[in-house]
């Protein structure tokens, strides 16, 4: 077994039944593979949620990393830090990814940052005197009534000037553009080693999972709980993240 999360992802590659998609044992062992090639500009948005949260963490405020995984945006998040003068918290309901990050940071490179892992419910999480708040491809997969309130949450928990960064899969009103949307998405999958077969099941898999908005239902729901300005500042194909300011 893996306990880096970085082999290769063939959990799709052979038929099987259809069942939901979970965070388990299985993905958790692939997951750095899995999301490389399955989120288009991933690399591009970690290291750009390092330098908004390097901008916008005030000194003795909180980060929080909403759904963390194994970590991506949390050590992004640390290593571009300039002071030492906070403390993050990452978050994540999958026993098997918060094991992994967590012998992540006890690696020497990462020893003394001021990071605590948590296995809970993201809607759980108390929230408060912080600077940037993360949901890196977490909302997605909260149940759509479940959503207003965390937002609502975060909003109650950012000190004033604070930021929510938000990065979803998204749809689009106009169906021709939707659809033409999900078809490039499966082409830069099957680029990058993905087969008809994985792209399927995968996709059959997520179904019921995971619930994509629009960029104006986001937006909605951002001003409706109270944040000043919110925007987009990454999008690639249906993929997107947006900056919200309290
Ligand atoms: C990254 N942010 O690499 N509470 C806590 N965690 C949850 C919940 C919940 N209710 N629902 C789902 N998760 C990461 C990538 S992945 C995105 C985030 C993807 C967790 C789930 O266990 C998984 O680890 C993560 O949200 C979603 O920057 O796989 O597309």
């Amino acid at each position: 077994m893996s306990t880096t999360g970085k082999q290769h992802d063939n959990i799709f590659a052979s038929p099987q039944a259809r069942s939901d998609f979970v965070f388990d044992e299985k993905v958790a062992a692939v997951f750095t593979d899995m999301i490389n090639r399955s989120v288009p500009g991933y690399a591009t948005i970690l290291s750009m949620i390092g330098v908004l949260s390097a901008r916008y963490c005030t000194p003795g405020s909180n980060m929080y990393d909403l759904g963390c995984s194994l970590g991506g945006a949390s050590l992004a998040m640390a290593h571009q830090m300039p002071h030492q003068h906070y403390h993050l918290y990452a978050i994540d309901n999958s026993p098997a990814m918060v094991t992994r990050l967590e012998k992540a940071l006890a690696e020497p490179a990462s020893a003394k940052l001021p990071v605590t892992v948590v296995c809970e419910d993201v809607c759980d999480t108390e929230i408060s005197n912080a600077s940037v708040v993360v949901l890196n491809f977490t909302l997605q997969f909260i149940a759509p009534a479940r959503r207003a309130a965390l937002i609502r949450k975060i909003y109650d928990g950012l000190q004033p000037g604070g930021i929510l960064i938000l990065s979803e899969k998204i749809r689009f009103p106009a169906p021709a553009l939707n659809e033409l949307f999900i078809d490039l998405y499966h082409e830069f999958k099957l680029a990058r080693g993905y087969s008809q077969l994985e792209v399927s099941q995968k996709r059959a898999a997520l179904e019921n999972v995971l619930v994509p908005e629009t960029i104006d239902d986001h937006k909605q729901r951002l001003q409706d709980a109270g944040f000043q300005s919110c925007d987009v500042w990454f999008q690639c194909f249906n993929f997107a993240s947006m900056v919200a300011v309290r």
